[in-house]
């Protein structure tokens, strides 16, 4: 049942000795290694002797996705670049992508961390797995991939975009595992319905995340295609997925505690939170050797408990999503924020920076359309200039978020002003 029963099941108090060593390590590490740490550190006070254990991390500085915006590209690194075998990256709030950097144990180590995930979901190195997550700068295919390959599955590398060749491949392997995004899954279980082929099918489990979705979803995957659909949780800054999953209890997501030690703060205040308490996730990353973490606030809210789990795991468990402490959108599995969108609207320069992301859920693949207020004049125009400029800003967001987006272009005040923060956003989705 148990992919690393030594790991997983160890006491509280073996943990907290395990993890004290590892973030006393850490510490040390990048003080000596990561300027940016070593002034915080100062500006704080501290020095890493001040570190003992667990107990001490509210002593340390927290790190934003903005403190890797501004170290871009591998200014937080705490190894040689030499030593850096790997990188990955995902939208920073503006222009600047966030870029993470793996060494080779880093790899073996987060492989590790999705093995025992899959494991978790009860897949074996019997199973033929499909990976249907991006592979490319994302960290879903990449890291999924890793994991089953560490498991000894025999790894389908799917990645997105031709769902008609992944269920033909599916029918015709006799895949018995999927890795993807839940929305996606939907997609393809409908794909399947309409062709008839659910009863042709050999699938019993798949491990679903990178986007929220909620229990009554996870539900209806598993009515449509009869299999085990299990929840993953990561972010790349962290590592990617793996950093947590539940099992088949589904009673919240276990932890790899031993590599990631988490925390939920008041978003506002920045205060630790007591366990069962909704907050913000916090990770102190206390194994990896790239780009160690030092309390990185993942602005995703749940709570946490640590009650052993009726699967026999001592992991903590965090509660599934309950929305994020920021505006990120996660259209597509891709990470949005609207500000990306202002800031491009904003350097063309021939249109108003007044605009609306309209999110909406078409036949489970998500949609974007983004409402562009232009001038007066564009409309006097011909037809065939109207068309160029809808064209030239769909180019010019989509070069910026990294996804195909619909423009349609309004008059002048028809986007509704708001009289407090400014809403850009209407999410039609509805997350069954
Ligand atoms: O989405 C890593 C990943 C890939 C996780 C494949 C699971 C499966 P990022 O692109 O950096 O990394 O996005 C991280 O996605 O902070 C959450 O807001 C959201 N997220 C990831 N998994 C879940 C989940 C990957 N299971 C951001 N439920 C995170 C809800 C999730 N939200």
């Amino acid at each position: 049942m148990i992919w690393n029963e030594t790991k997983e099941c160890m006491s509280r108090d073996e943990m907290t000795v395990l993890q004290s060593a590892r973030l006393v390590k850490t510490v040390d590490r990048v003080y000596h290694n990561v300027p940016f740490y070593r002034k915080k550190m100062q500006q704080l006070g501290i020095e890493p002797g001040d570190i003992r254990g667990i107990e001490d991390l509210p002593k340390l500085p927290f790190t934003t996705k903005n403190d890797l915006r501004d170290n871009y590209p591998f200014g937080l690194f705490a190894v040689p670049q030499s030593e850096i075998v790997r990188v990955h990256a995902s939208s920073g709030t503006t222009g600047k992508a966030t870029v993470v950097g793996y060494t080779r144990r880093d790899l073996d180590i987060w492989s590790e961390c999705v093995a025992r995930a899959l494991s978790m979901a009860g897949i074996t190195r019997e199973d033929i797995i499909q990976v249907a997550y991006g592979y490319g700068l994302f960290t879903g295919g990449l890291g999924a991939h890793g994991g089953a390959e560490k498991l000894g599955a025999m790894v389908v590398p799917m990645s997105t975009g031709n769902t008609k060749k992944l269920t033909t491949m599916m029918k015709d392997f006799g895949v018995t595992a999927i890795a993807c995004t839940p929305s996606y899954l939907l997609h393809i279980a409908e794909t399947l319905e309409e062709e008839g082929d659910i009863p042709h099918i050999k699938l019993k489990a798949a491990v679903c995340g990178a986007e929220p979705w909620t229990e009554n979803m996870r539900k209806q995957i598993e009515n449509k295609l009869h299999i085990n659909a299990h929840d993953i949780y990561g972010l790349s800054e962290v590592m990617g997925p793996g950093v947590a999953c539940d099992c088949r209890f589904h009673k919240g997501l276990h932890v790899y505690e031993d590599h990631f030690l988490p925390e939920i703060i008041d978003p506002d205040t920045l205060k630790p939170m007591q366990a069962g308490e909704t907050g913000e996730l916090v990770f102190t990353t206390i194994t990896k050797e790239g780009l160690p973490l030092l309390r990185y606030r993942t602005r995703d809210l749940t709570s946490i408990d640590y009650a052993a789990c009726e699967c026999g795991r001592t992991l903590a468990r965090i509660s599934r999503f309950k929305g994020r402490s920021d505006d990120m959108l996660i259209i597509r599995g891709v990470n949005v924020f609207p500000s990306q969108i202002e800031a491009a609207l904003l350097e063309m320069g021939e249109t108003t920076p007044h605009y609306m992301m309209v999110v909406d859920r078409v036949n489970n693949l998500d949609t974007l359309e983004v409402q562009v207020e232009v001038e007066e004049r564009f409309f006097s125009d011909e037809i065939k200039e109207l068309e160029k400029l809808t064209k030239k800003i769909a180019t010019v967001i989509q070069h910026a978020i990294g996804l195909a987006v619909k423009v349609k272009l309004v008059e002048p005040k028809s986007i509704e002003r708001s009289m407090g923060k400014a809403v850009h956003v209407i999410d039609k989705r509805k997350l069954v």
